[in-house]
């Protein structure tokens, strides 16, 4: 059942985006007469890619069955291991991180490679607002308004060769913005993440440039991360800097620390537990506290995903 979400949050959570900066850029594309289409002026203030599109339609498909998660812990309870483990440290450590200009390289095996400035990237996709739940593997759950548009969209219009069946995403990898990636130089970095092509194309996959209406904080991957609500949160790179289709199947940074804790598929199950905790319930950070609700199978998105597995994933 749909429950009717208040809206009020596009208003009050001031403190993420400066007002200012949303002002800013307005007033200066205006004043520079700049019709919309991004180009070098749009690329050149910082943390501004895309501002002026947000916030995005409510796309009504995608139901959710629990209130949201307040936005001081979407945005202040994160795990981005390039800067800390500690998971209400990263909002504190992302300072250095440098978000704008943004390039992406698509490369492999694609008839379209390239390397797009996101400024313009985002502009080709229509921006869109969905409601959906994330499930951490370690047991803790959120529900979040995303922006962004599917990856089929980008995937259509790079045109993978037939002979494509994988395609791999990396984090940025910047030692001396991230403190986290020497302190833990025992982990595979870059992050790097993979889905068959069959799952990126599934309607649920998005790449997301913005939360609770505005462009995301660099805590919470800006300015472009994946979201597979389907998967644990593991799967949902942040801060993308290479996307590349290949034949072969790659490995996954979680699959490659630890492959007996972290499946390649990672899709959430909650009938084969973690080796060190169970998957049959989770600690969802609701508005009223944190509440134990039962997990459920590709949490929730059995009805859209259901057909691209026989269940054995891990
Ligand atoms: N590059 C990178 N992406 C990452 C991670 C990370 O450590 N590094 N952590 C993942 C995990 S375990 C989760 S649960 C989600 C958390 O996203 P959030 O902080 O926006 O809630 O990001 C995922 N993406
Ligand atoms: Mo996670």
């Amino acid at each position: 059942m749909l429950v009717k979400i208040p809206r009020g949050w596009e208003i009050p959570e001031r403190e993420a985006t400066p007002e200012s900066t949303f002002w800013n850029r307005r007033q200066i594309l205006k004043a520079a007469g700049f019709a919309g289409l991004g180009g070098a002026l749009g690329s050149r203030l910082q943390g501004a890619i895309g501002t002026d599109l947000y916030p995005a339609k409510l796309n009504t498909k995608y139901k959710i069955d629990r209130l949201l998660t307040p936005y001081s812990q979407v945005t202040g309870y994160n795990n981005f291991y390039e800067f800390t483990t500690d998971k209400e440290r990263v909002k504190d450590l992302v300072g250095k991180f440098k978000i704008d200009p943004w390039k992406v390289t698509i490369k492999g095996l694609v008839n379209k490679p390239g390397k797009f400035d996101l400024d313009d990237l985002v502009r080709r996709f229509p921006l869109e607002e969905r409601l959906y739940r994330l499930r951490c593997v370690e047991a803790w759950s959120m529900a979040v308004p995303w922006t962004g548009f599917p990856i089929s969209a980008l995937i259509k219009e790079v045109e993978p060769k037939p002979e494509a069946r994988y395609m791999i995403m990396i984090t940025a990898q910047r030692l001396a913005e991230m403190p986290g990636i020497l302190s833990q130089d025992f982990y595979p970095w870059p992050y790097q993440e993979v889905l068959r092509i069959d799952e990126a194309m599934n309607e649920l996959a998005m790449f997301v440039t913005g939360v609770f209406g505005k462009p995301l904080p660099k805590q919470n991957g800006a300015p472009i991360r994946l979201i597979t609500p389907w998967k644990y949160g593991l799967k949902s790179i942040k801060s993308i800097v290479q996307i590349r289709f290949v034949k072969k199947r790659p490995n996954t940074f979680w699959h490659a620390a630890m492959k007996d804790e972290y499946g390649w598929y990672s899709n959430v199950n909650p009938a084969r537990p973690h080796v060190r905790w169970s998957q049959a319930q989770e600690k969802f950070f609701s508005p009223k506290g944190v509440q134990m609700v039962r997990t459920l199978p590709y949490n929730g998105y059995e009805e859209f995903v259901g057909s691209l597995y026989t269940g054995e994933e891990f």
